[in-house]
This record gives structure tokens, sequence and C-alpha cells, in this order.
């Protein structure tokens, strides 16, 4: 059996229980990494989570061949929602094989064009509604996510939630996140105490999972009403494009389920991206006139064009660095194919897995000796060459990475030089860097003012 570092104090039946952080466990794997070692255990009531980011024992956990991806405990408990959707569908699942086929095409960098006019436009209400805020604190989480829910209901089935129009949240919005936070807090209770106790609780969220499933199933019939033709958008191809292996459409429910999958997996990451790359533009003053300086040179005309997103290199190594610094989905979980040597050392049984710890994988000593520091230029390409290549996995790996990766790049570059080209950034001087967690990474109460530029 294997002997990993672990905390001191292991207790009979209790493991390291005394030891377990639930509203921060992501930051707290990273202590724990900084403690006990880029491989190391905790034992929950005589159940082994082990914590990786050893970018040499990625090689072979990344690899395929050898480990796949596995649904933890956060990701499972998202099936009673997203059921067989790309994101939480087992790896033999047939719908998910499909559904990569159906979508793949929807979501390489090409694709983009189609969703670029779109895109601008939402970035365009955004710049509306600060214009109209003059000089009062500007919530950046709160309106980075209602630029991110435009951009993914507006490209990924032609809704819009209003968000800019509204003070409260859209309907479907308070009941998804009402479904999480539920989600989230019965993980770790007992089916006989949420029929009792949190009975309430219970009735509201099958009520919040109804209602939501029936709004989306009812935009999919009202498109299948209209008839299709003449949209741009995801799920216009989820109706009519073809699995090239079977010949076979998606039937309806697993792409209400896909929409609920993009709806959660595609907002909350992007739009903490841009809050996170917003914070460090606020205080990085010279950073972010540099990034002015390119945005100038590229975007001449009235309008950012398709073409020139990709060529704000300097930008994009913004988003990259902030992606290194806050991996806003903070890890993901393998599970061995057979029984291995984990690095010719610890014995991993078939089946058994691992969390990836990605926030002390994108901090470990390879990234030199102030890996605190934002620095974008680490995204040079000389220098991403030079670099080991498991140590930076923001979007997953293998087969089951994350498949919006293209479109989470073009938006964010997108709102961020739109935004550094209409305004001047002030960060609030008493502002320290507080990272929440709700399943994906947040600045906590990071607010700033934003004054038009000239
Ligand atoms: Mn995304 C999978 C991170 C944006 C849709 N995403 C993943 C995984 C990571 C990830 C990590 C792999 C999880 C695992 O191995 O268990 N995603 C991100 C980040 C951003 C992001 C950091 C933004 C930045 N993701 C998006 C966007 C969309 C999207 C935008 C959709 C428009 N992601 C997905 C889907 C999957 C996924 C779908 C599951 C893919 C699969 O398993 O086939």
């Amino acid at each position: 059996d294997r002997v990993l570092p672990h905390p001191p104090y292991r207790l009979p039946v209790l493991g390291d229980v005394w030891d377990l952080h639930v509203t921060d466990s992501s930051q707290w794997g990273m202590r724990g990494a900084q403690k006990y070692g880029d491989i190391y255990e905790r034992n929950i009531f005589g159940a082994r989570v082990t914590y990786v980011s050893s970018p040499d024992l990625l090689r072979e956990i990344n690899d395929d061949d050898k480990w796949a991806k596995f649904l933890g405990i956060p990701i499972r408990d998202l099936r009673s929602v997203a059921r067989d959707g790309l994101f939480t569908a087992h790896n033999s699942e047939p719908n998910w094989a499909k559904a990569h086929a159906i979508l793949a095409p929807s979501f390489t960098a090409a694709a983009m064009r189609g969703y670029h006019a779109t895109m601008r436009d939402c970035v365009g209400e955004l710049i509306e509604h600060w214009d109209g805020r003059g000089t009062e604190w500007i919530d950046i989480p709160s309106d980075t996510n209602k630029v991110a829910l435009e951009v993914i209901g507006r490209t990924g089935f032609g809704y819009s939630f209003d968000s800019f129009e509204r003070t409260d949240a859209h309907p479907i919005v308070a009941a998804m996140l009402r479904a999480l936070t539920y989600i989230n807090r019965s993980a770790y209770s007992h089916p006989l105490l949420e029929r009792t106790l949190f009975r309430a609780q219970r009735t509201q969220h099958l009520a919040d999972v109804e209602f939501v499933n029936s709004e989306v199933d009812a935009v999919i019939a009202q498109r299948q009403r209209e008839g299709t033709g003449g949209h741009e958008d995801l799920l216009e191809r989820m109706l009519t494009a073809t699995d090239p292996e079977t010949g076979q459409r998606l039937d309806s429910q697993n792409i209400r389920h896909q929409i609920l999958t993009f709806l959660a997996a595609g907002h909350e990451t992007s739009a903490g991206v841009m809050a996170f790359a917003l914070h460090y533009l606020s205080v990085n003053p010279e950073i972010a006139e540099r990034a002015r300086a390119e945005i100038a040179h590229i975007w001449t005309g009235d309008e950012l064009e398709f073409e020139q997103v990709a060529k704000l290199r300097y930008v994009r190594r913004i988003v990259d660095e902030s992606l290194r610094l806050w991996p806003t989905a903070p890890g993901y979980f393998r599970k061995a194919n057979a029984d291995t040597m984990l690095g010719g050392k610890y014995p991993f049984e078939k089946g058994e897995w691992v969390f990836i710890v990605l926030l002390q994988l994108h901090r470990h000593t390879l990234w030199g000796d102030d890996p605190e520091r934002f620095d974008p230029d680490r995204f040079l390409p000389e220098r991403v060459r030079a670099r080991h290549p498991e140590l930076y996995r923001p979007f997953g790996v293998g087969m089951r990475a994350c498949i919006g990766r293209q479109f989470a790049y073009h938006e964010i570059v997108l709102v961020l030089a739109t935004i550094l080209r209409n305004y001047d950034l002030t960060p609030d001087p008493d502002y320290r860097l507080k990272v929440k967690e709700t399943i994906t990474l947040k600045p906590d109460q990071l607010r700033l003012k934003v004054s038009r530029r000239a």
C-alpha cells in the first residue's frame, strides 16, 4: 500500500477530518501542498483524498491511456440537474461521444467568427451600463457575471436574460443558483435528513429543477416550432447536426442537459477570469498601459473586428496569467484506468482517484522564484516552449478537457480590450484580494471605479 505525507495527528475512524475546510477547499488544498508536498493525502472517515501538484507525476496522470476523468463529489452531484450533459457524463456514456462529435465544430477558433458580433453587442451593453454609473463604485464580479451570462445565453440559444436591465436576478438564474447551493450543501448530508429537517428546502429544490427544465424545454420547443435555419447558435447545431459516427441527432432531453451545462460551465468561469484580470490591471497600471498601446495599434476602426481579437497577444497573455494565479475551475479529478505504480513509487488500484491542485501546480517552483507576481510575459512563446509541458492546465486535459476554451479566450479578450480602451480603472486602496469559492473562484467583493478615457 502507498504511504503518503498527511496532516499530523491522524485520528482513528475520523482520520484527518479536523483538517478539512469546506468553504475554501481549493485554497486549503494549496496550503496543504505547501506544507506536505506535491503529493499528499487527507483521510476523511476512511476515504482517501490524494492531492497532486507535481508536474512530473502529471505526465502519467494527465495521460488518457493511463488515467481518465473522474466525477468527483462536486461534479457527480451536478448530475441531478445536468445528467449526461458533456461536463457531467461518465466517460463511457454514449451521449458523451455523440454530443462531443456534434458540438466540437461549434467550438473551434474559426467558429468564433459566428459569435463575434453577438459577443460585441453584449459588451456594448456593459459599456452603456457603466457609462450610466458615473463615479460610483462598481461591483466587478456581478457585472462580469452579467456580461458572460448574456454571451452564453445569446450565442448558445438566442436567449437574453436582460441582465443589464434588471436589479434582481432573472428567475431562471435565481433558480439555478438556489439549485447549485442546495446541491453543494446536501452533498454532505443524508437522504433521511433531506426528507425531514431540510424538507422545505428539498421541496423548493425539486420545484427549482422542474422550473428550469420547463423553461429550457420551452426555448427548445419554440425553436422547433419556428423552424431551424437562420440561426448561428449552439441550439441550431444541436437540433440539426448528426453524429458522423452513428448518423443520429441529439434527443431533446439531452439538448436540454447540454443547454443547462453550457449555462453553468460557460459563464461563472469566464466571468471570474475577467474579474481577476481587472483586479490585476487596476493595481498594475504599467501592465494596463502596455495593453492599451497594443489595443490602440490593432483596433484601428470604430469596432473591434473578429480577426483583430486573435492579434491582441499581450491581452491574451494577461488572460493566461490571470488563469495561472486563479484558475477559476480550480482543479479536476482523475482515476487510474488499471492498477499502476505512480511515479514508480505509489501504488494505485484501478479506479482509485486523485485531485489535481491547480492553484499549487500554477505556483510550482518551476515557474521561478516569485510565483505570486502577476507577470503576463511568463506566456511569451519562447518561455512557453521552454516550460515543463504539465505546468499549466487551467482547462483540464485529454478528451474531457474544456470544449469552451477558444470561446472563453475570445469573449474574455474582447471584454478586456473593450474595457481598457474605454476606461481608466481605479482600485479601492483598501482592497486586499480575497478569493471566494463556490465551485468556481471569484475575487470576493472586488470593486473598482471606472472613468471614461478621452
Ligand atoms: Mn469549461 C470542461 C475550465 C469556459 C464548457 N472546463 C472543463 C474542464 C475545465 C474547464 C478545467 C475540465 C473539467 C474536468 O476535467 O472535470 N472552462 C474552464 C475555464 C473556463 C471555461 C477555466 C473559462 C475561462 N467551459 C467554458 C465555456 C464553456 C465551457 C465558456 C461553454 C461555452 N467546459 C465546458 C464543457 C466541459 C468543460 C461542456 C466538459 C467537456 C467534456 O467533458 O467533454
